[in-house]
């Protein structure tokens, strides 16, 4: 495996320069975007126009993991998402994330130009994800999921939701540790949507500065379009729950989530704008009404 980051420009989140991850999925049956992008220009048109609107990763998945999805062989995803992540690397200046399980795809990804190795198994799914990622010094984030894919959102039950989240997490994120992943280049998500109820997945987000201080690095939060939301709404046409997203995303932006996972690129990188002026009026005012 080549070593892509020199001793000293290993991969760090708190190099990325924003807290966007826009959505790049190249898969005939994604639940919000399934087939719109499977064409590889197509996907590359898609991910330079997410950064355009500010975009700080593009995250580039072929392996759809919607509630009862089949899944797909290691040959078909890597036909899906090597040519995206190449194109995307000659065109954007963002990093770009690949969104899989397996590491044979992390390894190919890596070599096209992805520098962080989005892994919804937490390194469960395949033995040889954390070394591989470690060798390449890439960025990682480690998903909670319950189940796979197929059989997920049959009637999962936890003792505590957030406590289970936050103790697998912190398992999976110590192994990762282990195979020599260094402490910056890893980030944990809580999983929305993966084995949860509505109330598990609204737990999740009201619990967030707890989750995000029991597991210790930096939480990306992936809410965008999910059925919860269109439950909560009534909404059935995903693309039709971005305004419910948005909400999601101030919440888990002010809760001290470090990223947002969304498709509405231009409206969470609004959100975060305004956010970070108002945060900024914040400290301004205090500082005036303590110098009074
Ligand atoms: N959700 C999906 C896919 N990949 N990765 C992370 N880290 N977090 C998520 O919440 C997540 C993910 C499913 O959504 P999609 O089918 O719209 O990509």
């Amino acid at each position: 495996m080549v070593r892509l980051y020199a001793e000293g420009l290993m991969f760090r989140w708190a190099t990325i320069a924003g807290p966007v991850m826009g959505v790049v999925n190249v898969t005939p049956d994604s639940f919000s975007d399934g087939g719109r992008f499977i064409a590889p220009e197509a996907a590359i048109e898609h991910g330079i126009g997410l950064v355009d609107a500010g975009a700080a990763v593009l995250d580039v998945g072929g392996e759809s993991t919607r509630p009862g999805a089949a899944p797909v062989d290691a040959g078909t995803e890597l036909d899906r998402v090597i040519p995206v992540v190449e194109g995307l690397a000659a065109h954007v200046s963002v990093p770009i994330s690949i969104d899989t399980t397996k590491a044979v795809v992390a390894r190919a990804a890596i070599a096209a130009g992805a520098t962080i190795v989005n892994d919804v198994s937490a390194g469960e799914a395949d033995t040889a994800m954390l070394s591989t990622v470690a060798d390449a010094g890439v960025g990682y984030v480690a998903m909670h999921r319950r189940g796979a894919s197929a059989t997920m959102q049959r009637d999962p039950q936890y003792t505590d939701v957030v406590a289970d989240v936050v103790e697998y997490l912190a398992r999976r994120l110590d192994a990762a540790r282990a195979a020599g992943i260094a402490e910056n280049a890893l980030m944990a998500d809580p999983g929305i949507g993966f084995g949860k109820t509505i109330e598990h997945n609204l737990a999740l987000l009201a619990s967030l500065p707890e989750l995000i201080a029991g597991v210790g690095v930096p939480v990306l939060v992936g809410t965008s379009r999910k059925s919860f939301l269109g439950r909560l709404v009534d909404v059935d046409e995903p693309a039709a729950r971005d305004d419910a997203t948005l909400a999601t995303v101030v919440w888990a932006l002010e809760r001290g989530a470090s990223m947002v996972r969304v498709h509405d690129v231009r409206g969470a990188v609004q959100v975060a704008v305004v956010l970070g002026a108002l945060a900024r009026a914040t400290v301004a005012r205090r500082e005036v009404v303590e110098s009074r």
